[in-house]
């Protein structure tokens, strides 16, 4: 039996806790990631498309051109969701799908898609929950400026409208954006993720125009009548690589940026100290809206990050991402705790932590919390060690709502296998193991799957 560092021994056959009975059990994907069919049906291309044909930028040199062809085989993956027995899938519409320069014509046959998507949902009996922007950025805006420019937020509100006028009618949960952090951090500052750029602290501007393009879409998705609009943003607690002042200051500043510049804005209507000068264009004014409240509150939650302050010798290098020497802190390894195939620190009790951190931070500000990703990389299709994963986190979760944090709903990354981005096929996070290997992209249920599957019947 494994250890888990919450030192809880982790015994997966041994029954979950009582989640309540409402509680919204899910599973997650994105379109780039298992759809596929990129140059079908009038799709034009994406900023992830053109950086995946740069040299160099996916390690397997891989493109995600046909992924997990979601698009053909939906209705196989949508009998897979209801067999599992969730009551929600979250999903990404693919903005170059629906209007393929971005702005302008609608691609009609990119909508039917997704309409034709959410009606198998509908009759599987499984609640769909579309994210709207999940990094995807249409290549035409990209080549305008795209995050850096303030207009895409605009042309953001008006694809949201076309996507909400057309499934509004059956959808009643919206995410709007998906970690607007790493496209900021990842995409703009570090340049690892598209759209490659490494602007270091002058990419902040993306941030602001994402939470901006937010705040316009919830006042779209109001005007159409939802009731239930929420974000997926990525936490996790922030630890202080030693108690050295120098170390609990970088500390405290990354936790600024990966934490409280995302969920500031959002839930106090204010940014937090130190960035609020880096920002670009009326930002009074454009917080009235960034800050609007939400239905729900959604937590991607991976694991936590140990911070010092900057030291070329530690973090050149830190799973897979670069920290170059000008950021003002390092990345240290987090020892004494299992980790992933893709070396993340297994932490469940990060969650709780996290989690009740919030609860502290923000108080009445914080609407109820929907975990809308929390997964893990590991191979093959015997995952005992997914199964103890998301057991422990499970138990994290709970623990959380008896120390009275209000979560509603818990979402794993992922379905099934897919492209995971910057390291292609390489990294497997579903529950659903695809053969990318024979090209027959055939699914087969993992051992996680049937746990799952199983402790779902014992919630109910
Ligand atoms: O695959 C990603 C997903 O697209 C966003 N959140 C993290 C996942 C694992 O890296």
């Amino acid at each position: 039996m494994t250890t888990l560092p919450s030192g809880r021994p982790a015994d997966p056959s041994a029954p979950l806790p009582r989640f309540p009975a409402n509680f919204l059990w899910g599973v997650s994907t994105s379109a780039t990631q298992i759809e596929g069919a990129v140059r079908e049906d009038g799709r034009g291309p994406s900023s992830w498309d053109a950086f995946a044909a740069e040299p160099g930028r996916i390690k397997d040199g891989s493109d995600a051109s046909v992924a997990a062809d979601h698009y053909h085989r939906y209705p196989e993956d949508v009998a897979l969701l209801k067999d599992l027995g969730v009551g929600g899938y979250r999903f990404s519409v693919s903005w170059s799908r629906v209007l393929p320069e971005g702005a302008g014509p609608v691609n009609k046959a990119g909508l039917d898609f997704y309409d034709r998507l959410v009606d198998a949902l509908c009759e599987a009996g499984v609640r769909p929950v579309p994210t709207l922007f999940h990094w995807d950025t249409p290549l035409a805006l990209e080549e305008r400026g795209g995050w850096l420019e303030r207009d895409i937020a605009y042309r953001f509100a008006e694809y949201v409208d076309v996507v909400a006028e057309r499934l509004g009618d059956r959808v009643g949960r919206w995410i709007t954006l998906n970690e607007p952090a790493e496209l900021t951090m990842l995409g703009h500052a570090l340049g690892d993720h598209a759209p490659g750029r490494r602007l270091l602290f002058d990419a902040v501007p993306v941030a602001h125009h994402q939470l901006l393009a937010h705040g316009l879409a919830v006042d779209v998705l109001r005007s159409r009548g939802s009731g239930s609009i929420g974000i997926a943003n990525s936490h996790g607690p922030t630890w202080a690589a030693s108690d050295s002042e120098a170390d609990r200051g970088a500390a405290d500043f990354y936790d600024l940026l990966l934490n409280q510049l995302f969920a500031d804005p959002l839930l106090l209507g204010r940014y937090p100290e130190g960035i609020a000068e880096m920002l670009p264009g009326p930002v009074e004014e454009d917080l009235r809206l960034i800050s609007q409240p939400l239905d729900w509150y959604g937590v991607n939650y991976y694991q936590p990050t140990r911070v010092g302050a900057p030291d070329p010798a530690v973090s050149a290098h830190f799973a897979g991402i670069r920290i170059p020497p000008e950021m003002p802190f390092s990345l240290h390894p987090v020892e004494g705790y299992p980790h992933t195939a893709f070396d993340w620190p297994v932490v469940p009790s990060g969650l709780t932590e996290l989690l009740v951190a919030f609860r502290d931070r923000y108080g009445d500000s914080l609407p109820p919390v929907v975990i809308t990703e929390n997964g893990c990389s590991y191979e093959g299709i015997d995952d005992q060690d997914r199964i103890a994963y998301l057991d422990g986190h499970l138990r994290a979760l709970h623990d959380a709502m008896e120390a009275g944090v209000d979560v509603r709903g818990y979402f794993v990354w992922s379905l099934m296998d897919n492209w995971e981005w910057a390291q292609g096929y390489a990294q497997r996070f579903g529950l659903v193991h695809v053969d990318f290997a024979d090209g027959s992209l055939t699914r087969t249920p993992k051992a996680s799957y049937g746990w799952l599957r199983d402790a779902l019947r014992a919630q109910k």
